[in-house]
Formats: structure tokens, C-alpha cells, sequence
């Protein structure tokens, strides 16, 4: 049964048909099925093929990313209130668009991404000062700040991914706080990461997940 459910909700996320995709999830659980096995064998396997699929020409199907991802975290909010168990939460991630950026869809997308890999995310919105992200960061116990910019000034900024380095190296927090950046002008230059002092860069969603719960496993070792 399994076998079919996740065929039909594959077929659903690739068409982007929320409303489908939900039917299958609620007629699934209604059928038995639990819901840590919709969340660890349906929807993130879903989300890993959908991110293979589309690398091949990820402007073009950009809508569908995002509303794959989008699909993705509700039905993993939805599902995890129903777990047996607290799930094992991997980590917990602060996650911002950089001072100075109110571009929001590509953090939405990323929180989507983290939230079906079972990170849990703080999402400050956009526009954040860099004492923000640290003071959110200590307040949840965070080890990871992630950084969205889609501008190359605000990437570059003094008062973006630079300061929030420059905080964590003056409170000593550069052993227990990592910094991961995003957004377009990361991949526009590679090695921009480098440049403004984060520990890691990530070029689309599904590799943000694998980059930040590397990290956060690498730092609980
Ligand atoms: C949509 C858009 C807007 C919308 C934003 C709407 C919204 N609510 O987000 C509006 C119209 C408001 C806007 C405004 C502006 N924009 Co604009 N905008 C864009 C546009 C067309 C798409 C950006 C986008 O949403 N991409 C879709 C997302 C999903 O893709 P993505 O960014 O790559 O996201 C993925 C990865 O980057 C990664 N990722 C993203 N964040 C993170 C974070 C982490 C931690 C990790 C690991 C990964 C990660 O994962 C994401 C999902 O897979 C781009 C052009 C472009 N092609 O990028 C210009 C663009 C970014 N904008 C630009 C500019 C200049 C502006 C304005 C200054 C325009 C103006 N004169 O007013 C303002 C600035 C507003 C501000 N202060 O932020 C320029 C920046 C140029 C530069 N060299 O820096 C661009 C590149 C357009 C251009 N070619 O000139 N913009």
C-alpha cells in the first residue's frame, strides 16, 4: 500500500497539486498508515527525487520548486503533530534575509526545505540586523544562522553576514554558532561565502537541508 501511496503523492508534488497531495496524505493516514512513515518514507524521498529532477534547469522550474517545498512543510507540520513520539529534532536553525533585503521567496523555500528534514527553524523575516540573528541564536539555542541575500550589496554589507561573524568572534560563540549564507549572488561567485566569513554556502534548498544537518551533526560530535 505504501508502494502506491507514494507514487500517487510523487505525481501530486510534481504537479504542484496541493490539494491532491493533501488527499492522498489524509486518506493514507485514514487508512492507516503512520505518520513518521508519511514523513520518512512519502515526503522527504518526495522532496529528494523533486530536487534531482529539477537541477537540470532550476530557473524553469522555479514554481515548482517552491511549491513542492511548500507542500513538503505543511504536510511535515501536520504530520509531526500526530507523531507517537517527539521526533528526533535534528537542530535548530535561525533563518533571515540579510539587513537591507526583503526578497522572501527564496528563505521561504529554504525554510520548507529545513522543516522536512526535521530542523527546526526560526524564521525572523526579512530585513534582520545582525545582533538579531546572534540574540535569536543564544535565546533558541540555535547552532546554525542562516543568512539569505539576494542582492549583491546586501551580501557583501558591513552590517550583514560580516557583522553577525564579527559578533560571534567578540562573544566567543564561533565554536557553538555556525553561519550559512544563500541566495543568488552565492551562485553568481562561489567562493562570495569565503568572502564574507560564513562556515558554508548553499545553492538551492534541498542542499541547504544537507549542508545545515551536516553541520549541525559535524558540531555534535
Ligand atoms: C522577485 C524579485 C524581487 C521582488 C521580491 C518579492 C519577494 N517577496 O521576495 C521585488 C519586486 C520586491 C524585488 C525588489 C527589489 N529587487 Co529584486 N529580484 C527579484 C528576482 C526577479 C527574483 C528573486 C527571487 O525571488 N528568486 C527566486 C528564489 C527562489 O531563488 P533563489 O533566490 O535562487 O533561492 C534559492 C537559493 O538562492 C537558495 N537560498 C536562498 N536563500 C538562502 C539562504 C540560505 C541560508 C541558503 C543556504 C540557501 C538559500 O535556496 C533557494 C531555494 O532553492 C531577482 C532576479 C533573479 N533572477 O534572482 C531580482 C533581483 C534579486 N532584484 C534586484 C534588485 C536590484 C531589486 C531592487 C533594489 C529593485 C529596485 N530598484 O527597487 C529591490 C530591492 C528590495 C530590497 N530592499 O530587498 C537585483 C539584484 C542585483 C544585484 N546585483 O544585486 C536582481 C538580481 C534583479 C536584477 N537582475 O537586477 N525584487
Amino acid at each position: 500500500m505504501l508502494t502506491k501511496i507514494i507514487t500517487a503523492y510523487n505525481e501530486a508534488v510534481f504537479d504542484t497539486d496541493r490539494d491532491q497531495a493533501l488527499e492522498i496524505i489524509h486518506q493514507a493516514v485514514a487508512e492507516g498508515i503512520t505518520p513518521e512513515d508519511i514523513v520518512f518514507k512519502v515526503v522527504i524521498p518526495a522532496m529528494e527525487l523533486m530536487i534531482k529532477s529539477i537541477s537540470e534547469d532550476f530557473d524553469a522550474n522555479l514554481a515548482q520548486h517552491f511549491m513542492a517545498s511548500q507542500i513538503a512543510s505543511q504536510v511535515t507540520d501536520e504530520m509531526v503533530a500526530k507523531f507517537q513520539t517527539s521526533p528526533h529534532v535534528v537542530g535548530t536553525v535561525i533563518l533571515g534575509t540579510s539587513h537591507g533585503d526583503m526578497h522572501t521567496l527564496g528563505k521561504r523555500i529554504v525554510s520548507g526545505c529545513l522543516r522536512s528534514l526535521m530542523i527546526e527553524v526560526v524564521d525572523l523575516g526579512v530585513n534582520i540586523p545582525a545582533e538579531q540573528f546572534v540574540e535569536a541564536a543564544l535565546t533558541h539555542n540555535a547552532s546554525v544562522i542562516a543568512i539569505s541575500s539576494m542582492m549583491m550589496h546586501t551580501a557583501r554589507s558591513e552590517l550583514g553576514c560580516l557583522k553577525v561573524r564579527e559578533i560571534l568572534k567578540n562573544k566567543n560563540l564561533e565554536d557553538k554558532i555556525k553561519i550559512v549564507v544563500g541566495g543568488a549572488p552565492y551562485r553568481w561567485d562561489p567562493h562570495l561565502y569565503q568572502a564574507v566569513q560564513a562556515d558554508a554556502w548553499a545553492e538551492d534548498g534541498i542542499t541547504a537541508g544537507k549542508v545545515i544537518k551536516e553541520l549541525i551533526m559535524e558540531m555534535q560530535k
